[in-house]
């Protein structure tokens, strides 16, 4: 089952199941108003199931919002041999931290967003003024209810400026964490409704104009960590009471000479979830 969070023509805000080219708004009733509250369910799709629904609509007809309501979204970074490259390319000065984390035991995990900080579908994602080398990452996004169980997937673009993290690690927040440096949606798969992980496809294209100018891709199986290991490490005396996302890092890095521009489009897809698609403005 996939979940949604949508805006309807009326204006109103609901959690809807997401079918091939609609949506069932849900009816939601007993205290459980939000997408949050029903992941807290012990069995989220036996929940929904038993919830009264709403008449089902095209999915045209509804505005996609980002599936997160107050959660904190957190990033592990490293986690690919594709990124640990990246990284030691990009900071002579500090190559031997990122060579290091990709092996240590602890994972490298950052605080990424706010909700505030966070598109959804169609909404757009930001270069930062101050910066002139910007990438996106595609990344799986774990979805984990306040006891940190790993309740569903979504898709993430951990939006990234290269140069400020590369001039010096400890410049990391400011290279990461701004306004709209987090895309997350479309919408929130259900974790029983996964692939396996090693069937897991991560596809990223950049078009410019239309017309695309990076497409690369990789698969779950190429990551270094399991899932469990990231929770585990992120749930260290760490509480979470409305819930967390964790975008596990990425495996798609562009060239060192790409960097995007305004008003490029980025599309993340991943299988067993469906596609991202953010335009590109500047800050
Ligand atoms: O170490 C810097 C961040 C790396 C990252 O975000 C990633 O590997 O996805
Ligand atoms: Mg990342």
């Amino acid at each position: 089952m996939k979940l949604a969070k949508i805006r309807l023509e009326t204006g109103a805000v609901a959690v809807a199941i997401v079918d091939v080219g609609s949506v069932t708004p849900l009816n939601l009733t007993n205290g459980v108003e939000t997408l949050s509250q029903i992941l807290e369910a012990d069995n989220p799709g036996e929940f929904v199931d038993a919830l009264p629904h709403e008449a089902t609509l095209p999915i045209s007809d509804v505005e996609l919002l980002a599936p997160i309501d107050q959660q904190e979204v957190w990033a592990a970074g490293v986690t690919y041999k594709r990124s640990q490259t990246a990284r030691m390319e990009e900071s002579e000065a500090a190559a031997s931290c990122y060579d290091r984390v990709y092996q240590s035991d602890r994972p490298e995990l950052f605080f990424k967003a706010t909700p505030h900080r966070v598109s959804g579908n169609g909404q757009p994602l930001r270069i930062r003024a101050d910066s002139a080398w910007n990438v996106p990452e595609p990344e799986l996004t774990l979805v984990m209810n306040s006891k940190l169980k790993l309740v569903g997937f979504t898709i993430g673009n951990d939006m990234s400026s290269r140069d400020i993290e590369g001039d010096n690690p400890l410049y990391l927040p400011q290279a990461k964490v701004y306004d709209q440096c987090a895309g997350i949606g479309p919408w929130i798969t259900l974790a029983n409704a996964m692939p396996p992980r090693e069937e897991i496809g991560i596809y990223l294209t950049i078009r410019r104009g239309g017309k695309p100018v990076f497409e690369g891709q990789t698969n779950v199986d190429q990551m270094a960590r399991s899932f469990e290991e990231l929770i585990g490490w992120l749930g260290r005396d760490n509480s979470f009471p409305t819930g967390a996302m964790l975008m596990t890092g990425t495996g798609v890095v562009p060239d060192n000479d790409f960097t995007l521009q305004p008003k490029d489009v980025v599309d993340i897809r991943i299988d067993g979830i469906g596609t991202l698609s953010n335009p590109v403005v500047q800050g």
